[in-house]
């Protein structure tokens, strides 16, 4: 059995998950209304994880017996200014997640719950991951700046970035 301030932290991280889900597929749409096409691709797929990360949650709080409660979402922005701003958010967003997420291990490890402090090694590694994989796009595209051709290249090349190519060449 998990304590019951697990439980509500593991739930409060089911909406962050969950919450990240959407923001990522707003900015998909936004970038696909753009002609940003493989941006578009990228953020769809990283939707789609947070989605995963999401549901990994569910069903760990469902085993251990615990109750999931699946809560009302706060609604995305639907305008993101420009590509660097929406690729600036994604890094924040990454970041504020991995805070979550290490409050998270924090409080397993004042009730002693080492079930739960392994289980969430997973994310801790995930996290380290998609924080690189952010930072590197936004890298790039501070770099090219109002460069039309470098922005169709990023834009070609982008959906070719995981979060493990990042990793491989960074050696995380
Ligand atoms: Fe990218 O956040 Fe989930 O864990």
């Amino acid at each position: 059995m998990i304590s019951e301030n697990l439980e509500k932290a593991l739930n409060a991280q089911i909406r962050i998950e969950a919450e990240s889900s959407q923001v990522y597929l707003s900015m998909a749409c936004w970038a696909e209304s753009k002609g940003l096409e493989g941006v578009a691709g990228f953020m769809y797929d990283h939707s789609d994880e947070e989605r995963v990360h999401m549901l990994k949650l569910v069903k760990y709080v469902n085993e251990r017996g615990g109750t999931v409660k699946i809560s009302d979402l706060k609604a995305p922005d639907t305008d993101f200014g420009s590509l660097q701003k929406m690729l600036q958010q994604l890094y924040e967003h990454e970041l504020f997640v991995s805070k979550s997420i290490n409050d998270l291990v924090r409080i397993t490890l004042e009730e002693n719950d080492y079930a739960t402090h392994n289980f969430l090694q997973w994310y801790v590694a995930e996290q380290l991951e998609e924080e690189a994989l952010a930072r590197s796009v936004l890298d790039k595209i501070n770099m090219i700046g109002d460069d039309k051709g470098g922005l169709y290249l990023f834009d070609r090349d982008i959906q070719q970035l995981t979060g493990e190519s990042i990793a491989s060449n960074t050696g995380a």
